[in-house]
C-alpha cells in the first residue's frame, strides 16, 4: 500500500507475525474512521530510526530488540523490569510506549523433540557439547545481532555451519535434517507442528521480547489514534499468536494476513 494520503503510516519488519500485527491495526484504524497505509519490509535496524524520525507513525516493537540493538545494553532483566528500563529509553527519544499486546515473541534455539531426546539435549548448555558436529541457521538479521553473540559467548557454541534463512522455512529445515537447530521465534505456531523443542537458557542470555505497541514523537498525544489501539493491549495471549501464525502460514486465501488479522480480532474482542 502507498502512504500517500493516509493519515497514519503503520512500519512492519519482514516476518509474518508482523504483516498480521500491521493488518490487525490497520483494521482498527479504520474501523475507528482513520485512514491508514501500511509501510512494511523495515527490518530491526532501520524501523526504530523510522519511528523516531516520524516516516512511520507505529509499528509494533518487541522489548529485548531495542534493549540489546537500539539501546546496546547487556544487562539482563526479567520481563517486566526490561519493559520499565526501556520506557526511560523511550523517553529520551519522545517514543511512547503505549503498551503490550500480551505475548513475548523471543528467539529460541529450537530442534526437532526426537534428536534432542535421543542426545540428551534439554538446554543450550547440553547443545554446546554438540555444537562441532552441527549446523544452524537463523533469519537474515540474527547472526550479525548481539542477542547471537551474547548466546554463542555464554554456552561457548561452536556450530561447524551458519545458515541464513526466510524465517517461514526454518522449521521444515531443521524437521526434515537440513539443518541441526535453528534460531526460531517463540511465536510461531510452526514449533508444535513439526514436533519441535525449545532448548532452556539456563544462563538466561536470550532477553525477553514483549510484543510492544510505539507511536512517533509526534503522535505522543493523539487520542483518536490511543483510543482506536487500546482495545488491543493485552488482549493477545502466546496460545493466540501462534494460532494466529500457523494459520497464516498456509497457502490459501484464509492465510492471508488480512484475514487472519480479522480472525485473530473476532478471538480477542469477544
Ligand atoms: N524477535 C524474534 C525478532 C524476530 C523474531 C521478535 C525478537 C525481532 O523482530 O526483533
Amino acid at each position: 500500500l502507498a502512504g500517500g494520503s493516509a493519515r497514519y503510516v503503520i512500519g512492519a519488519k519482514t516476518f509474518t507475525e508482523q504483516y498480521v500485527l500491521s493488518a490487525l491495526i490497520s483494521d482498527r484504524l479504520q474501523a475507528a474512521g482513520l485512514s491508514a497505509a501500511t509501510r512494511a519490509g523495515l527490518g530491526s535496524s532501520v524501523i526504530y530510526g523510522a519511528l523516531r524520525n516520524g516516516d512511520i507513525d507505529l509499528y509494533v516493537e518487541y522489548s529485548g530488540t531495542l534493549w540489546a540493538n537500539q539501546f546496546h545494553h547487556n544487562e539482563q532483566l526479567p520481563r517486566a523490569a526490561l519493559l520499565e528500563a526501556l520506557k526511560q529509553d523511550l523517553a529520551k527519544d519522545k517514543v511512547t510506549l503505549l503498551g503490550e499486546l500480551g505475548f513475548e515473541n523471543a528467539y529460541a534455539l529450537v530442534m526437532p523433540r526426537k534428536k534432542a531426546e535421543a542426545l540428551g539435549i534439554r538446554s543450550i548448555e547440553d547443545l554446546a557439547r554438540h555444537t562441532a558436529q552441527m549446523s544452524i541457521a537463523g533469519d537474515y538479521e540474527f547472526f550479525s545481532r548481539p542477542e547471537w553473540a551474547a548466546l554463542r559467548d555464554a554456552y561457548g557454541l561452536t556450530f561447524r555451519a551458519q545458515r541464513q534463512m526466510q524465517p517461514d522455512f526454518m522449521y521444515a529445515a531443521v524437521a526434515s535434517g537440513e539443518v541441526d537447530v535453528i534460531a526460531g521465534y517463540t511465536s510461531d505456531g510452526l514449533i508444535a507442528k513439526y514436533d519441535l523443542v525449545v532448548l532452556g537458557d539456563p544462563k538466561q542470555a536470550i532477553p525477553p521480547y514483549d510484543a510492544i505497541l510505539l507511536l512517533s514523537p509526534r503522535r505522543a498525544d493523539d487520542r483518536a489514534l490511543q483510543d482506536a489501539l487500546r482495545p488491543l493491549l493485552g488482549r493477545i495471549d502466546i496460545a493466540t499468536m501462534q494460532q494466529a501464525n500457523l494459520r497464516a502460514s498456509g497457502s490459501d486465501a484464509e492465510s492471508s494476513p488480512r484475514a487472519v488479522a480479522r480472525w485473530l480480532w473476532s478471538k480477542i474482542s469477544k
